[in-house]
């Protein structure tokens, strides 16, 4: 994977870590960032070499949202259509990200703002580093949560806190994040990348079918009734049942070693 400009991509020991690269505009979306981004994703999807995915952000910021330079309705030709926008670039992100069957940790390295808050939490593991801010930015400019927002803070936090958030734009700290169960972990800002960097090496070293086929299951339990959910987790246990690496494990325990995990099929 060849390194661009605005997300900077590194593929190292099972993890490919995605960093956006626009540290100027604290990492504020264009559509050129959204190609890389999405490029990048779906390659590291595919590669087989590829174990787990990390992303995070150069510079004091995690990512700042829509570049609003680039949807300032002053400089619009006609009427902004904001909803192409989203339906363009950011809900194709969105739903790459929760159908990577691979585990996505997120290192949130400073302020995650507008639709930069709704990438991150589109992540299976978000950790932020203890500087880092969560700002539900939208309201302060005359717009709603989008890219996932309104479905992930209400299921994460509930309808009183997402709407506190939602409704005041008032900044959430990492540790009150990770209080209120939004985010895994706030971590000193100094030990972030380390602490993330090692979850992931963690996570590409794991039996990576089943990891994939648990965050699929997780994510079914938000619309599913528990009898549907009884009924996915049979067809996905059988198939997990079905993976070298179940083998492996139960070798592994009966033979009090440690397990190796090849992550294939
Ligand atoms: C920015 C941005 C930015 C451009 C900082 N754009 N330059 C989806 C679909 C379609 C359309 C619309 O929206 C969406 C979803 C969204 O994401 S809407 C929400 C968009 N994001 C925001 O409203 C957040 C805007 N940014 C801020 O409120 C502040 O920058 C935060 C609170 C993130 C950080 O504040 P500070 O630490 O004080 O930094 P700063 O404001 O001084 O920003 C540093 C630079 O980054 C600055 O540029 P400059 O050339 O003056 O140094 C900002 O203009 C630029 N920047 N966010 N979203």
């Amino acid at each position: 994977m060849a390194p661009n400009e605005t997300v900077l991509v590194e593929v190292a020991d099972g993890v490919a870590r995605l960093t956006l690269n626009r540290p100027d505009k604290l990492n504020a979306f264009d559509e050129t960032m959204h190609r890389a981004l999405h490029a990048a994703l779906d390659e590291a999807r595919w590669d087989e070499t590829v174990r787990a995915i990390l992303l995070t952000g150069a510079g004091r910021a995690f990512c700042a949202g829509q570049d609003l330079a680039a949807v300032d309705p002053r400089q619009a030709a006609g009427e902004p259509d904001l909803g192409e926008t989203l339906e363009k670039l950011y809900n194709p992100l969105i739903r790459l990200i929760r159908d990577i069957e691979k585990p996505v940790v997120c290192a949130v390295n400073g302020v995650a703002a507008g639709a930069g808050a709704s990438v991150a939490l589109a992540c299976d593991l978000v950790l932020a580093g203890r500087s880092a801010k969560f700002i539900q930015a939208f309201c302060r400019i005359g717009l709603i949560p989008d890219s996932g927002g309104t479905w992930t803070l209400t299921r994460l936090l509930g309808e009183a806190r997402a709407k506190g958030l939602a409704l005041t734009g008032q900044p959430l700290d990492a540790e009150t994040a990770a209080a209120w169960g939004m985010i895994w972990r706030a971590v000193d800002d100094d030990h972030l990348m380390d602490e993330a960097g090692k979850l992931a090496a963690s996570l590409a070293a794991g039996p990576t079918i089943g990891l994939g086929l648990t965050k699929r299951a997780i994510q079914a339990a938000a619309t599913n009734s528990l009898d549907a959910q009884l009924d996915l987790e049979r067809d996905l246990q059988r198939e997990a049942g079905l993976t070298p690496d179940y083998a492996e494990g139960v070798a592994a325990f009966t033979g009090k070693r440690p397990a190796a995990f090849t992550g294939r099929r």
